[in-house]
């Protein structure tokens, strides 16, 4: 069975919102079995369109016709939840402020991987890793997120891409999941999706997603850096046998000049791998998921060349690097009559960034100087059904270090500026801290469309 989908972004359909179910959510889409749906804790934005070849039933989604997309940021769609809104860095760097929460404490991982973003002021936030034309769903933590997500306060995210999943038969079938939109406000188009093949013992796909738009024009002329480009390549496999399965994903993403009307700098490029390896299992009535995730980005940035800036002394360049590692271990296993969740992750990230002036090799900053963050979590999680109401209760700890090298001047460079990076180098530039959380959600359906939900 070959399933083939069409969506037309700027025509009547473009982006469905569900404020209702994960369950909703899986009629449309093939089911991923590491992503339970728990419909009470969370949102899901499904991401659809027209299905040519099976019936899509939207009854229980906003309107599409009300609630258009209007950009090709990711971000813009998660802030029409009730209680997000947007921090509009630029068309593609859009963060989600969620309650108050944003950066580090509204977590956001793609696939269940944490995202490690390269820019020290988040140019390349962890959705602009998600382009539209490669997102299945996402889902949103209602309020508090559960401590599996990682560190975090609330508003955890977590973006499904598309993907190809393991099929039933020994046959290999064919399948592609592709999207096209155009705009007239910025001149843009954005094509992308996934294609590849699969049976019971063998999966495989190629993902691809282009973007590419002007400066918004209004009656009153064009927003300045308002333009944006990017492309994401893609492919990854599996291999399944029995209660086993292992998967290997790459993507590359590219992105050109793209405009930061908000911020100190436009983008000039970000170039970023993403790798993972997985392992999903079942041994001995313990379910297991383990994966390595490696992530490194290559960004430069500047402030005269997609922006007026005419005196050359005041010109700025940056290059920022950032390499991560990370590793995560959970084992999940029925336990005091519900479900125990035990895991493990690290993280290991390194950056580094430095601001120089093309037009005098005098002045450079090394501001950000051999940066190197970890962090090692430990977390238990359970859920089940206390005093008849469903439950989940959640702690983990973390413990935290991080470490600097001396910062690094250009003789060009103001004394003032120069007199902080040496207090800086004096000083102790490691630390390490730890940090605990701990999560009670209760949730109860009625048999009307009310359902009470507590958390703290
Ligand atoms: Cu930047």
């Amino acid at each position: 069975m070959s399933r083939k989908s069409l969506y037309l972004a700027s025509a009547s359909l473009a982006a469905a919102i569900s404020l209702g179910s994960a369950a909703s959510a899986s009629e449309h889409v093939n089911q991923r079995p590491e992503e339970p749906a728990a419909p009470a804790v969370q949102d899901v934005i499904v991401v659809t369109g027209f299905r040519i070849t099976t019936n899509v039933t939207i009854e229980e989604h906003v309107s599409p016709e009300q609630a258009p997309l209007l950009g090709p940021d990711a971000a813009s769609l998660v802030a029409r939840l009730p209680g997000a809104a947007l921090v509009d860095n630029g068309s593609i760097s859009g963060q989600v402020q969620y309650r108050g929460l944003f950066g580090s404490r509204a977590p956001v991982a793609i696939d269940g991987a944490a995202v490690m973003s390269g820019g020290p002021n988040l140019m390349d936030p962890p959705l602009h890793y998600a382009p539209m034309p490669l997102v299945e769903r996402i889902e949103v933590d209602r309020g508090v997120a559960a401590v599996s997500r990682g560190p975090g306060m609330g508003g955890g995210m977590n973006v499904i891409l598309k993907g190809v999943d393991f099929a039933s038969g020994h046959e290999i079938e064919y399948e592609t999941q592709t999207m096209a939109s155009v705009r007239s406000v910025d001149g843009s188009y954005a094509v992308g999706g996934v294609a590849g093949g699969a049976s019971e013992g063998r999966r495989f796909q190629l993902l691809f997603s282009r973007e590419e738009g002007g400066d918004i024009a209004f009656s009153g002329g064009d927003i300045p850096n308002s333009h944006h480009e990017r492309t994401v390549y893609g492919l990854g496999g599996g291999l399944a046998s029995g209660d086993h399965a292992v998967s290997l994903d790459y993507r590359r993403l590219d992105t050109g000049p793209t405009g930061n009307a908000a911020l100190a700098m436009d983008i000039e490029h970000v170039e970023t791998d993403v790798a993972r390896l997985a392992y999903e299992g079942v041994a001995g009535g313990i379910a297991i998921d383990a994966a390595i995730g490696w992530t490194d980005v290559s960004h430069g940035m500047d402030n005269f060349s997609q922006r007026p800036n005419p005196d050359p002394m005041r010109h700025r360049y940056t290059v920022a690097t950032a390499n991560t590692v990370s590793a995560e271990l959970s084992l999940g296993f029925a336990a005091l009559g519900g479900d125990l969740e035990l895991g493990i992750d690290r993280e290991e990230a390194e950056h580094d960034v430095l601001i120089s002036n093309p037009n005098n090799a005098a002045f450079f900053l090394g501001s950000l100087p051999d940066i190197t963050i970890e962090r090692t979590g430990a977390y238990a999680q359970w859920e089940g059904v206390i005093l008849s109401l469903e439950s989940e209760l959640g702690i983990r700890a973390d413990w935290h270090s991080d470490d600097a090298g001396p910062a690094r001047t250009g003789a060009a460079v103001p004394a003032g500026a120069q007199m902080l990076a040496g207090m800086f180098n004096m000083a102790d530039r490691a630390h390490d801290d730890t940090t605990v959380d701990a999560v009670a959600r209760f949730w109860r359906h009625t048999d009307g469309p009310l359902t009470w939900r507590l958390t703290l």
